[in-house]
């Protein structure tokens, strides 16, 4: 066997054939073993965050017309499968590639899996606000197909410093069962990542199949010049895919809409059960609402406008009948999570809804699908149940909820607060720049909103007609900015004549308080 020894047998300029071979599959073990774990962190975390389907969408999107018909009248209705096949193919050879390149020049191996990372990192943050959770999968993939890479080439590498025929066998072993031992492993973890990612498509499949009825309530059209036309400004409603995403849920609730049954239990005169069908078949208002995060920080973007479709809680309530005493409706999700809210913002004239319709659409996934609570005027944590299933009446002094058990307020009633989105960060050019944003105080409604440059005057803004107390308003300003830097402040005034408080208090136990302040530099 001495003789014939592949590791033995080195040809000049480089390592021998067989451990390229084995470099090769070490590269593709170490890249498939970073699909695999991205996929399965994005399956469980959340449907859209896929770095694999990130890069194809930014594919689909990037590749210019005549490609795409050229692609769909070669593959038809496979268009997207051979997509993936090409990916895969691609992700293969390169694979191939930085193993091979590990072996010869560390790191430049480890480089390559590095920028597959990157590239789904990009698309995925193209394609998606930021935050950690969209951030996870694709970084994830990147470190554990860099780790492995050079951990299994390090093996590799070894074959060739063997000293005996025996030692050459042990070292040939070691390279086989962890090259085979990591490929095993990254075939069940995109098994898991696919049967999770299937029931995401089955529900998937299932919310399109949804036709939301007609409102019997119709939002009002959207008042003419409600929505600024500033360059920068957040626009006046928020699209589903860009709004904010909170939840405790580490993998969104899976809910066929069939099996959906809300339960009103507690303190009523009779229980009431409702079906997704009895729902859609009940006569549904559409209203616009902002909705907003109690961790918001000032200036900050958990918040977001939309148009939803529901029925009004009050509807339902009053066909269970609520038992006097009651001060409470303790709303529970499936995953378990709950939110109790002051029973009065159930019962009272605003437009709280059981909702099935954002903008239009049946409730994405994340945003609660399929049914969920909104609450025009009280903080998410307190009002906004997604995956909703039961709605408990009771009372405050006999429940508690989620968050309100670690620390944050009872009652959640949004502070008033206002943005300066516009100008960012870049500098303007000195004289008359223009300053816009938005300002809210759901269920009061905003009557006016100051701008301050440095320690000038406060001067009025510009007010856009509001759509409803409910919603946010946007608002615009010229101001004269010198050449230099500046600081400029905004603060609102709601329906009542109150002034947003400048004291700077944190989003702990119930919400910010403070002015918010740009720094702006023009040239
Ligand atoms: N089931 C469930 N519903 C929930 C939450 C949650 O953690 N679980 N978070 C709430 C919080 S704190 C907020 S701010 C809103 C956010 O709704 P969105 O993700 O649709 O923007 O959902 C609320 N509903
Ligand atoms: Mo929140």
């Amino acid at each position: 066997m001495s003789s014939q020894d592949p590791t033995r047998r080195r040809s000049a300029g480089g390592p021998p054939r067989p451990n390229r071979r084995w470099a090769a599959a070490a590269g593709l073990v170490a890249a498939g073993l970073g699909v695999a774990a991205g996929e399965l962190l994005a399956a469980i975390v959340s449907p859209s965050l896929s770095p694999v389907s990130g890069v194809g969408s930014v594919v689909i999107d990037a590749v210019p017309g005549p490609v795409k018909d050229a692609a769909i009248a070669l593959f038809g209705t496979a268009d997207k499968a051979a997509l993936l096949v090409g990916m895969g193919l691609v992700i293969g050879l390169a694979a191939v590639a930085a193993g091979v390149l590990e072996l010869r020049r560390p790191p430049a191996g480890a480089a390559v899996l590095g920028l597959f990372g990157a590239a789904g990192l990009a698309a995925v943050l193209s394609r998606q606000q930021f935050s950690v959770l969209a951030v996870l999968p694709p970084v994830a993939a990147a470190v554990i197909a860099v780790l492995v890479l050079r951990a299994l080439t390090a093996r590799v590498r070894n074959l060739a410093a063997a000293q005996t025929d025996d030692d050459a066998a042990v070292r040939r072993r070691t390279v086989i069962t962890s090259v085979g031992g990591g490929a095993a492993v990254a075939l069940l973890g995109a098994a898991l990542a696919g049967i999770a990612r299937g029931g995401q498509v089955g529900v998937t499949a299932l919310r399109e199949t949804v036709r939301l009825p007609v409102p019997a309530r119709p939002a009002a059209a959207l008042p003419a010049g409600a929505g600024l036309a500033v360059d920068g400004l957040a626009p006046l409603v928020t699209p589903a895919a860009d709004f904010y995403r909170i939840d405790t849920a580490l993998s969104v609730p899976l809910i066929d809409p069939a099996d959906w049954r809300l339960r009103v239990t507690g303190m009523v005169e009779r229980e009431v059960e409702l079906s997704y069908a009895e729902l859609l078949a009940a006569p549904l208002q559409e209203s616009y609402v902002t909705l907003a995060c109690v961790s918001n920080e000032v200036g900050g973007d958990l918040i977001g406008n939309a148009r939803w479709l529901g029925l009004p809680v009050r509807e339902l309530l009053a066909r269970a009948g609520v038992r006097p005493g009651a001060d409470m409706v303790l709303s529970t999700s499936r995953d378990g999570w709950s939110a109790s809210t002051p029973l009065e913002a159930l019962t009272d004239d605003r437009d709280s809804l059981l909702a099935v319709g954002m903008n239009g659409e049946p409730l994405p996934l994340e945003h609660g699908f399929p049914v969920r609570l909104v609450v025009p005027g009280l903080y998410g944590y307190v009002s906004a149940t997604k995956w909703v299933t039961e709605l408990r009446v009771t009372r405050f002094a006999d429940e508690t909820a989620y968050w309100t058990d670690r620390g944050w307020g009872e009652r959640g009633p949004i502070k008033l607060s206002s943005r300066i989105d516009v100008p960012g960060r870049s500098p303007v050019t000195a004289g008359t720049v223009t300053v816009a944003g938005t300002a809210w105080a759901q269920h009061t409604g905003i009557s006016a909103v100051q701008v301050r440059v440095d320690d000038g005057g406060w001067q009025d803004a510009e007010l856009a007609p509001g759509i409803s107390a409910d919603t946010w308003r946007q608002y615009r300003i010229s101001v004269d900015l010198a050449p230099g830097e500046h600081n400029i402040t905004v603060r609102a005034v709601d329906a009542n004549g109150v002034r947003q408080a400048e004291e700077k208090r944190p989003v702990l136990p119930d919400g910010a308080t403070g002015l918010h302040r740009i720094r702006v530099t023009a040239r």
